[in-house]
């Protein structure tokens, strides 16, 4: 398996867009089988700049941010916020007229992500805010405020509130998560801690409470207690994601001195009894997301000096035995300084392969974009942005244009939060109103987007990431009904293009198709 280098993709880039003109060079110049006069449409070629559609800079802020859900129930999810120097976390969302509005605040200093559940499965989730506090002789407590959502109204007070600290016990550095571990429909609460104190005495080894979701869900006492016998030093990094072939969640460890597994089931309490693996390795910085597709989790890791590395799921190795280090690696990149981002389905609409973002701040600061596929990433990146984002997490759709988006921040100097959108760049802020044309389908307005209308050269035929039936070919006629372009889509993409340029001007008509030939869409396309 040959070394890659992410560095190489704008070069590999390069040699891939001069092989795509060595064939549209070498299509103009053949006689067509069929048609000389048949144009083709398809894919929009070259690794796109990820567009910003929300930038909040100034006042620390991208400390932290989370991804929520839809709160206030408009179609559209919310996300949120934290700036450093007014200590506050901010809940954002935008509305049908693509303005965004601040919905809710509250001041709690903690660099932890709001989170939330639905801990009673009942379908109500719980908005969870992270406090810390430092003290003199306890050193930081951590608390959890717990909010009731209703009516798309956060409570102005919390309904419950976890503190790390309970009568002769104290947790010590603490992170949090939320996962339905045993699969019954309610969240379970997981806090994690790199070392506890019982009675004055100090266990330096990780500890993992879960709290049981349910009607009955309850803070005070854990429901279950994983108590690791090693020193992990600092870190206790604790992941949760489908590691082996069925569908609990599974528990992946990563400290300084090791990497642990316990296989997720239906009974949680044996989940304290025994590590399933010790994988023996330590911790480079690692995510579990899912690159290839098959619900099941990819391993990415990154070292600063080493580069990162990516374990497909799908490869057929069996995660049960597996090794997960560097050799068993399925795909590996060099990169010095390499730090790694979780950016979820930016370009997929089935919401099925997640990209994946790598930078480097001793190179170019350029994050670098991965797309996911069926056989995982290849070395060449999809997309990229200027920013050297420090965090990131994966959103839904918050624009309501049916595809997934992205939040990054990054706290250094003023400090900036940015959300990044999934899906084809529709230039609704650079072009006329009237050049822009948003054709109806079902109860979408615009549910497909040509642009510009009339065109010269390109014309650009874009659609929405969440219709019932996605355009999968297309073809244009002229007035006299003879056939002068056609072409397939990716599903996966949103837009292909059109180059009109050596047509007659006049009236063209637009046809676009699902995956059973049954025609979605037709637009005439006014050539000049
Ligand atoms: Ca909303
Ligand atoms: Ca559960
Ligand atoms: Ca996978
Ligand atoms: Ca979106």
């Amino acid at each position: 398996m040959p070394e890659l280098s992410p560095f190489l993709g704008r070069v590999r880039w390069s040699v891939h867009r001069l092989l795509v003109t060595a064939l549209l060079l070498a299509s103009s110049t053949a006689t067509p089988v069929r048609s000389q006069t048949v144009d083709s449409i398809k894919a929009r070629p070259g690794a796109v700049a990820l567009r910003s559609i929300f930038s909040l800079r100034g006042n620390g802020a991208g400390a932290a941010v989370a991804s929520l859900w839809d709160l206030n129930e408009d179609g559209r999810v919310e996300f949120a916020v934290m700036e450093l120097s007014t200590e506050r976390w901010k809940i954002f969302g935008i509305d049908s007229a693509h303005v965004v509005r601040q919905l809710w605040q509250r001041q709690s200093w903690s660099p932890a992500p709001l989170f939330h559940g639905d801990f009673r499965g009942d379908g109500s989730r719980m908005l969870v805010q992270v406090r810390e506090r430092d003290t003199a002789i306890l050193g930081t407590l951590f608390y959890l405020d717990f909010f009731a959502v209703d009516s798309s109204r956060i409570a102005d007070a919390p309904s419950m509130t976890w503190t790390s600290r309970s009568p002769g016990i104290r947790l010590i550095a603490c992170t949090f998560q939320v996962a339905d571990l045993d699969l019954d429909g309610s969240d379970e609460l997981i806090v994690a801690s790199v070392a506890s104190n019982r009675d004055g005495v100090s266990h330096r080894g990780g500890e993992i409470w879960i709290y049981r979701g349910g009607p009955d869900f309850q803070i005070d006492t854990p429901s279950v207690v994983i108590r690791d016998s090693i020193h992990n030093g600092s870190d206790y990094d604790l992941h949760i994601g489908r590691v082996d072939a069925d569908e609990y969640p599974d528990l992946v460890c990563v400290t300084r001195i090791d990497t642990r597994i316990r296989w997720g089931g239906r009974d949680m309490a044996r989940l304290d009894r025994q590590v399933d693996r010790s994988l023996g390795l330590v911790g480079p910085f690692l995510h579990l997301l899912d690159a290839d597709g098959d619900r099941r989790a990819d391993w990415l890791w990154s070292a600063e000096d080493v580069g990162f590395s990516l374990h497909l799921s799908s490869t057929g190795k069996n995660p049960r035995t597996r090794a997960f280090d560097r050799i068993d690696a399925d795909r590996r990149f060099l990169g010095g300084g390499t730090n790694t981002f979780v950016l979820g389905p930016l370009n997929d609409s089935a919401n099925r392969f997640e990209m994946f973002g790598v930078n480097s701040a001793r190179t170019d600061g350029i994050d670098y974009d991965f797309s996911g596929g069926a056989d995982g990433p290849d070395a060449v990146y999809d997309a990229w942005n200027t920013g050297y984002m420090k965090i990131s997490t994966p959103l839904g759709d918050v624009d309501g244009n049916g595809w997934r988006d992205l939040l990054c921040g990054n706290s250094d100097g003023q400090g900036s939060a940015t959300v990044f959108a999934g899906g084809p760049y529709i230039p609704r802020d650079s072009m006329p109103v009237s050049a822009i044309q948003d054709i109806a389908v079902g109860s979408h307005r615009d549910a497909i987007t040509i642009w510009p209308n009339p065109a010269h050269d390109v014309v650009h035929i874009a659609w929405r990431g969440d219709l019932s039936r996605m355009p999968a070919r297309f073809a244009v006629h002229d007035l006299l009904g003879r056939l002068v372009a056609h072409g397939n889509a990716d599903v996966m993409r949103g837009e292909v293009l059109w180059n009109c340029d050596q047509r007659p001007a006049g009236a063209y008509l637009l046809s676009i198709y699902d995956a059973r030939s049954a025609i979605i869409a037709t637009a005439t396309i006014i050539k000049r």
